[in-house]
Order: C-alpha cells, then structure tokens, then sequence
C-alpha cells in the first residue's frame, strides 16, 4: 500500500490532519489501534477554542458543533464560597464552545469516511521504519492477522503520550520537560441539569472541583483527587457528597444531582518533548505535549500542531517549498510552552498543595482576589482561556 502521509492515531490530531491534507488535496491513510466504537466513546476534552471553532466551521465540520455546541461567553471563578464571573466577550471579544472531544471525533470520522478517506482501526502493532531516509513505511498487522505495509513520503505521529512515534525519535535528539503532579480529577458524567449555564472552576481547601456540562442535561464535573485514586473508593453517594461540600457555599449555590453514567480518575501531568520532527517523522498533540486539564489546552493544541503541519505540508507538495517543514517544531513550540505556562498558573491558582505553607495558601486567595478584581487580569485570563491569535507561518 502507499500514501503521501501516513498517519498513526485517530484522536483529534491525526483525524482532522488527514481531513485538512484531504481538503490539500494530499493523500493519507490512517492506522488507529482500537476499534471505532472505543474512539468515538472517549470521554475527554470539551472547552474549544475560537480558533478550533473556525478551524472546524472553515472546513466543513461545524454543522452538528453549532447545532448542538453551547456557546459560552466566559467562565466563573469560585472561591469562598462565591462566584465571579469572566467575561470573555467583553474583554477579548471571542467566546469559546463546550462540544465533548468525542463529538469532534465522531463528527471527523463521519466525514473522512464520507470523503473516501481510508482509517484503518484495530491496527496491532504498528511500527515506523526508515524516518530518517526519504521513504518512511509504516508496518502493522490487520483485524485479519495479516501482516500489512505503508510506504509514504511523510509519517504523522498522532498517537498520543503513550503511543510508539515519540519513542522512535533517538533520545539523544529529544529533550523531555515534565511535571507530575501530586493530584490528579476524578471525572464523572451525570444525567442531572448543569448547576449554571457557566463553568464554574472552584477553589475550596478540600480541594478543587470543576462544573461543566455536555448539555443542559448531561454534566461534567471533575474532583481534585489523590493521583493514583481507585475509582472503586468512590460510590456514587460519595461523589455527589464531595462536590457538594466543595461547591455550596455562602451564595446558597444548590447542585442538582443524577444518574452518574461515566466515571474515571485523569492522572495531571505537564509535559513536552522536542524537536516534533526527526527526519521524515513529524510529532502531533498528546504524542509531543500534554498539558493539565485546568486550562482547557489539551485537544486545542492538538488542532493547532495539525493546522501548522497540513499547511507546512501543502507548501512542500504544492511549491516544492519545505521551508514550513522545516520550521514546523520551532512554531508550535512557542503556542505549546505559551499553553504550558497558562495551564500551569491555572493549576497553581486552583488547586490544593498539601505542601504549600499557610503563608503561600493566603498568595494564592489574593491572587484569586487580584484576578477577579482587575479587569488587566481577567483579560490575561480570557485571552489565555479562548485561545492565543496563531501565528501565521512565514
Ligand atoms: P489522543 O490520545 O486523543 O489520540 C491518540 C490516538 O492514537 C488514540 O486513538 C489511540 O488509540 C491511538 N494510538 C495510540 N497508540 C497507538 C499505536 N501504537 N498505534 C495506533 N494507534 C495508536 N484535554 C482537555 O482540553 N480537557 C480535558 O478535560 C481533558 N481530559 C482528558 C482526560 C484524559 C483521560 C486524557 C488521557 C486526556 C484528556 N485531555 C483533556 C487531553 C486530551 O483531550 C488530548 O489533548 C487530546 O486527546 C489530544 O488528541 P491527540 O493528540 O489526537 O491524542
Ligand atoms: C470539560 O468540560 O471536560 C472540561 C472543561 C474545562 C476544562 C477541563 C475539562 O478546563
């Protein structure tokens, strides 16, 4: 078999680069190692950026995403028990879309399926070969058993932090940043109507909680838990108990509760590895980077990497140009370590430091204090929140 860009993971990275290639006009076949259902069932990302929000209107895919997104013009602060509300709109003069990451990916799979476009799921081990010469292949083994080839002139690694394209860069070329955290979100999804039509990220000295929604009635509502927290010590009537104790406050802020369909715990890192290209092998999203959720970085980055890599991409195939290539990892490395240091402050804002000082727990109120109370702050939080300008590619 052969392609021009072979692409490993369908998540948002590798299925919308192939929709944008498609759209260049270049070929792609990607190799996905689960089965449909699993990928369109991932519970993860559901804040969008303006910019991924153009990005899918731009190219086709904003049909459902407008129809059935919630459009939000800011977010709330709640700390001691009361809100403050953020206004994006007023102060950027941008919004951003609650739309679950799992729509997105259905709504890609959708298209390219529709488009023609070949995704090849329960891709067993999948390996890349030959990234530093100029005909890289991908090798796998099919839901048939048989052994199967790609040759292409490029390879996407769009196969997320735990996939094997990072792992073919030579460590002595990579350079690793990382932070673990000492906490990590308990997720949950619930049949019960969203507390306010706003996120409210909550601050609260038993610890963190975030109240988002999927819809008016389906709610995402996230614990700040021990990192390596068995989901299993947390029955439903513990959940709904804990977030009541760290939301209700002073203002009477009542949450209503439901059936809770989805649970997990989400392990906090940040996280970036560089170059995002060796050779023929070019690195995208959660492969080259993770961030904490706090920010609602994570899928945003990843459509930002793609968007920069299918135009590099456009240029070499079109004018014979790898200018763009070229300088594909120094330009999304500015947007990643911009991201990082937002949903760094976000996190340390927060959350709950078990060793953090008493001295360093009041910084942290007044800074809360300081944000909501300045309008320069609260337009450096919402111009972080709703997405930087991208830069555009010399
Ligand atoms: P993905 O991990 O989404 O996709 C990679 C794909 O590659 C997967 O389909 C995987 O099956 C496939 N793959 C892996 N190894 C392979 C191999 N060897 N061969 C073939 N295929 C392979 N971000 C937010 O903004 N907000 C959130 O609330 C949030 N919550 C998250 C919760 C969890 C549990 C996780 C893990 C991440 C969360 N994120 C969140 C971040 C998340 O949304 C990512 O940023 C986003 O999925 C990045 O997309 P991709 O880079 O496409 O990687
Ligand atoms: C979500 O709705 O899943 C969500 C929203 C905002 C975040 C993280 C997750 O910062």
């Amino acid at each position: 078999m052969r392609t021009q860009v072979g692409i490993v993971g369908a998540g948002p990275a590798g299925l919308l680069l192939s929709h944008l290639l498609h759209l260049a006009g270049i070929d792609s076949v990607v190799l996905e190692a689960r089965d449909r259902p699993y990928v369109e069932g991932r519970i993860r990302a559901g804040v969008l950026e303006q910019g991924t929000v153009d990005v899918l209107n731009e190219t086709g895919l904003g049909g459902r995403m407008n129809r059935e997104g919630l459009l939000h013009h800011g977010t709330t602060l709640r700390f001691r028990g009361r809100n403050h509300h953020i206004d994006f709109v007023d102060l950027t003069g941008k919004a951003v879309m609650v739309y679950g990451q799992h729509e997105v990916v259905k709504d890609l799979i959708a298209q390219r399926l529709k488009d023609g476009g070949k995704i090849e799921f329960e891709a067993a081990e999948v390996a890349v070969h030959a990234i530093e010469s100029d005909t890289p292949y991908i090798t796998w083994r099919d839901k048939a058993g048989q052994d199967q080839r790609l040759d292409c002139d490029f390879i996407a690694g769009c196969d997320g932090f735990h996939g094997i394209c990072r792992p073919a860069i030579p460590t002595s070329i990579q350079q690793v940043y990382e932070r673990v955290y000492p906490f990590g979100w308990l997720g949950i999804l619930a049949k019960s109507k969203p507390v306010q039509e706003e996120l409210i990220y909550n601050h609260h000295p038993r610890g963190f909680a975030l109240f988002s929604m999927r819809s008016p009635e389906i709610t995402r509502l996230y614990l700040q838990c021990d990192p390596d927290e068995d989901i299993a010590n947390w029955p439903d009537d513990r959940i709904w108990e804990e977030l009541h104790r760290r939301l209700e406050g002073e203002d009477g802020l009542k949450l209503p509760e439901g059936e809770i369909f989805q649970k997990g715990v989400t392990p906090m890192r940040s996280f970036v590895s560089g170059p995002m290209r060796h050779g023929r092998l070019f690195l995208a999203g959660d492969a080259a980077h993770i961030v904490p959720p706090t920010g609602a970085k994570g899928m945003n980055l990843a459509v930002a990497d793609v968007r920069y890599l299918s135009r590099a991409l456009e240029s070499f195939y079109g004018k014979n140009d790898s200018a763009r290539l070229a300088g594909y990892s120094d330009l999304c490395m500015r947007r990643i370590w911009k991201a990082q240091r937002f949903s760094w402050w976000m996190t340390s804002l927060l959350h709950k430091f078990d060793e953090r000082s008493s001295f360093e727990n009041e910084v942290q109120l007044a800074e809360l204090d300081y944000v909501v109370s300045s309008r320069a702050a609260m337009t450096s939080l919402a111009e972080n929140y709703v997405g930087l300008p991208f830069e555009e590619q010399k």
